[in-house]
């Protein structure tokens, strides 16, 4: 696109939300299939997208990454790698019996839940998981415990209609990448049906979930309009566009600045601008230089929370 007459711009307030974008699950998984085509060369398979970001993949593509959706399409003796969503039981005992080289690439806050799934299945508990149903993280939690053992709750209908035949043996856990406060009103539901009920240990929304919903808040209620840089299938890029919907904005998630469309801006003073944890860094810098070439941007960086989270990588592509 042109740039346009310096004279022609208008002013336009930009409230950049932060924390955004990468959490340390995404940059861990990112690092681990770069890593693998250091150490193994292309072609490293990848077991769905590492992380739901086209730009990501695209470039991990160009490296030698081939992105698969199920292990039977991997070709024999290729490494391959989990996303970060996480996998069922199944996947890497599969990967076993064909003697397969893999790498898990689950966040480690996801395996935690994993965890908990089965030491809660070894009390003899039924879990009530809230999540959304089809998401990769979700088929992955599920395929950590015997089928029968565990019931999807989506909506907090489902949470006052649910029925158990023992409501004294209950717990719950929860996908990583919700909304806080749809989650909140879901378990109080729950508590309030099932007092008994088991509740996890600490959060399973992640530090990276409620802090990027918590930065959205903070600036969507001066905002006209927000962009949330994510992929449609980018469950906590969906949230954060929710969120600042609900606070009052007009709210587009958009995947890079190419698809933004210049009637969104239509009588807007004041613009927010936040990330997914899977959107690089470079894709909101690209947002910015659009909105640039439009406008005289005054920029200001609002920041909710520091964040110092960092995973170790597997051994075998750390030592
Ligand atoms: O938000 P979801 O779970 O759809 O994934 P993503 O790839 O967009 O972001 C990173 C989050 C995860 C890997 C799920 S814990
Ligand atoms: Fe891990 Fe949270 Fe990032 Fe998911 S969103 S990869 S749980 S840090």
């Amino acid at each position: 696109m042109a740039d346009i007459d310096p004279e022609l711009k208008r002013p336009l307030r930009v409230l950049v939300a932060g924390p955004r974008g990468f959490c340390a699950g995404v940059d861990r998984a990112i690092r681990i299939v770069e890593l693998a085509l250091e150490k193994w060369g292309a072609p490293v398979y990848v077991r769905h997208e590492i992380v739901h970001n086209r730009f990501v993949v695209d470039s991990l593509r160009a490296k030698g990454a081939v992105f698969v959706e199920e292990l039977d399409e991997v070709p024999e003796d290729v490494p391959v790698i989990f996303s970060a969503h996480g996998v069922a039981k199944s996947v890497p005992k599969a990967a076993e019996a064909r003697k397969m080289v893999y790498v898990d690439a689950t966040c480690p806050l996801v395996s935690k839940v994993h965890r908990q799934a089965e030491r809660l299945i070894e009390q003899g508990r039924h879990i009530i998981f809230v999540g959304h149903a089809g998401h990769p993280e979700v088929i992955g939690t599920f395929g950590q415990v015997p089928e029968g053992a565990m019931t999807l709750v989506e909506t907090i209908e489902d949470a006052e209609s649910a029925v158990f035949a023992d409501t004294s043996r209950l717990a719950f856990l929860t996908q990583t990448t919700l909304s806080v406060d749809d989650t909140h009103a879901i378990v109080d539901a729950l508590r309030r049906r099932f007092p008994e009920i088991q509740a996890p240990r600490g959060e399973d929304i992640c530090y990276a979930t409620s802090n990027r919903q918590d930065a959205v808040k903070a600036i969507a209620g001066d905002c006209d309009v927000v962009f949330v840089i994510g992929a449609p299938n980018s469950s906590n890029s969906l949230r954060l566009r929710e969120v600042a919907e609900r606070c009052g904005a007009r709210a587009y998630l958009v995947q890079r600045a190419a698809e933004l469309d210049w009637a969104w801006l239509d009588g807007a003073n004041t613009v927010g601008i936040s990330a997914g944890a899977s959107a690089p860094e470079v894709l909101v810098q690209e947002l910015l230089e659009a909105l640039g070439k439009r406008c005289v941007l005054s920029v200001e960086q609002i920041s909710t929370a520091v964040e110092d989270v960092a995973f170790k990588l597997p051994r075998v592509l750390s030592e």
